[in-house]
């Protein structure tokens, strides 16, 4: 695929490594604009990123700025992204086009992310959870552009599922019916985000990241196949009860039903109100298990290269 230089911008480090068919894991960045509160945003995306080098990958931050989409964003963009004064939009894949227009600085959501590493050569990508099916979806037609993204583009997802502030029984739903494969990494079960269970069966499993590699390298293999999808729970010492969160989100979305919060705006609010609610516990959650899904990308990702190579 031939790149235009003058809109995507991938960086030196993450050219070279995938050149020479080494390990690459993009990471989004609307979880630090919008997802989590300063300055745990910024911790977050440096820690992201440690724990992708730190199993000999490459990291790729992606986000807008100045009329380019960066793949591999610079620190002193992500420092940007993660300071609310400077108001960064929140681009999902519909809206890249016109914010690389408008020249402005955004932060990508999965969506606009997957759409990204596709465009740039990555096959691997990293988050929290994705955006899914909202609870009452059926009324306020509100379902993330993820999905549909991860339908139609051929990248791999890790991550801790979708966010429990959502209906997972219809995202699960609806992830089998626009064909993307859900995989259990070493579980059988869903996870629910900040907690480890949501009761919710997994169709597929894996145990190891070669054997999430091979399953990937087969998926992309049959004609038509669009991305493929890793849960894994959050790390067992961070991981709270699924109890106190019903009651933290019940309440969350009720409030933004009240202010009346619409599109873009309910996911980050409802996750602020979570965190508030939690005494940041939630907060805390969510970066841990941000970390390990980029460390579990990247580890597959090595997988896919050393199966590539062989
Ligand atoms: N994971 C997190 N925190 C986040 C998100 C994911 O731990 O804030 C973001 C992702 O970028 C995801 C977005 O794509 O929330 C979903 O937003 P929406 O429901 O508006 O599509
Ligand atoms: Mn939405």
């Amino acid at each position: 695929m031939t790149a235009d230089p003058s809109l995507l911008v991938v960086a030196e480090e993450v050219r070279s490594a995938l050149r020479e068919g080494r390990a690459v894991v993009a990471l989004e960045s609307s979880l630090i604009a919008q997802g989590l509160p300063t300055p745990h945003n910024l911790e977050a995306a440096g820690a992201a990123e440690a724990a992708v080098r730190d199993e000999g990958a490459v990291p790729a931050t992606v986000a807008l700025d100045a009329g380019q989409l960066l793949v591999g964003a610079p620190a002193e963009v992500i420092q940007r992204l993660a300071d609310p004064s400077a108001t960064p939009a929140k681009a999902t894949s519909r809206d890249l086009g016109v914010l690389l227009a408008a020249g402005r600085l955004a932060s990508t959501t999965v969506s606009a992310t997957v759409r990204a590493a596709h465009w740039a050569g990555i096959e691997l990508f990293a988050t929290g959870g994705i955006g899914g099916v909202h609870r009452g979806a059926a009324t306020s037609f509100d379902v993330s552009s993820d999905i549909d993204e991860l339908a139609a583009t051929r990248v791999a997802v890790v991550s801790s599922g979708a966010k429990s502030i959502l209906d997972l029984r219809a995202t699960l739903e609806l992830l089998e019916t626009r064909r993307v494969p859900v995989i259990g990494l070493g579980v059988d079960e869903l996870p629910a985000f900040y907690a480890a269970s949501s009761g919710l069966p997994v169709p597929q499993r894996v145990d190891s990241p070669s054997e999430a590699a091979a399953a990937i390298g087969s998926h992309f293999a049959v004609p038509g196949s669009g991305g493929i999808f890793f849960v894994q729970p959050p790390p067992q010492d961070a991981a709270l009860e699924a109890d106190a969160l019903d009651g933290w989100i019940g309440d969350a979305l009720a409030s933004a039903e009240e202010l009346g919060i619409r599109a873009g705006g309910v996911t980050p609010f409802v996750l602020a109100r979570v965190a508030e609610a939690s005494g940041g516990r939630t907060v805390a959650v969510n970066v841990a298990l941000i970390v390990n899904n980029a460390r579990t990308a990247a580890r597959i990702a090595v997988a896919r290269s050393r199966a590539a190579a062989s």
